[in-house]
């Protein structure tokens, strides 16, 4: 089953928005594997958001995100990194769908409440970014019984 790396924002934080993001993975069918609260460094985040170094919001993107603690979570499922990201909607609340998190939840360009792996590249990295291979914990396939069918060779 496909992993992917999430992390609620200090603002979902701060707005004491954790456990209903986090029902919503949950209400979907992922299983959590992982999942800890954690103030995050200026280097570190410099790190995961190097891509957008240089543009005009990196400097604010780096405060907001050193602006208080995040909570990670590893999630496994089918096509876990699309399907989050579909969940998540577009990055910028005030053009999310509602019925997105961040159409639900965001209305800023900027604080948009959750971050998920864009692809299945960039997952490993990130989960190993937050988490010790033995912070990881298996899941028993019967806890997804009802959640896949899974008398084929595979789950459906
Ligand atoms: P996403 O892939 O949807 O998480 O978003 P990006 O990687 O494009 O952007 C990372 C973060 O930078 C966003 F979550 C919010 C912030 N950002 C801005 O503040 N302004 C912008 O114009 C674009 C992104």
């Amino acid at each position: 089953m496909e992993r992917t790396l999430v992390f609620l924002k200090p603002d979902a934080v701060r707005r004491r928005l954790v456990g209903r993001i986090i029902a919503r993975f949950e209400d979907k069918g992922f299983n959590i594997l992982a999942l800890k609260m954690v103030q995050l460094g200026q280097e570190w985040v410099r790190a995961h958001y190097a891509e957008h170094e240089g543009k005009h919001f990196y400097e604010p993107l780096v405060r907001y995100i050193t602006g208080g603690p995040v909570v990670a979570l590893v999630l496994e499922g089918k096509n876990a990194v699309e399907a989050v990201r579909r969940m998540l909607g577009q990055t910028f609340g005030s053009t999310a769908a509602p019925g997105t998190i961040r159409g639900d939840f965001a209305l800023s360009d900027r604080f948009n409440a959750v971050h998920a792996s864009a692809d299945v590249e960039a997952v490993q990295e990130e989960i190993e970014r937050f988490f010790r291979p033995e912070e990881l914990c298996e899941c028993p396939e019967d806890a997804t019984r009802w959640i896949y069918d899974q008398s084929g060779a595979a789950p459906v």
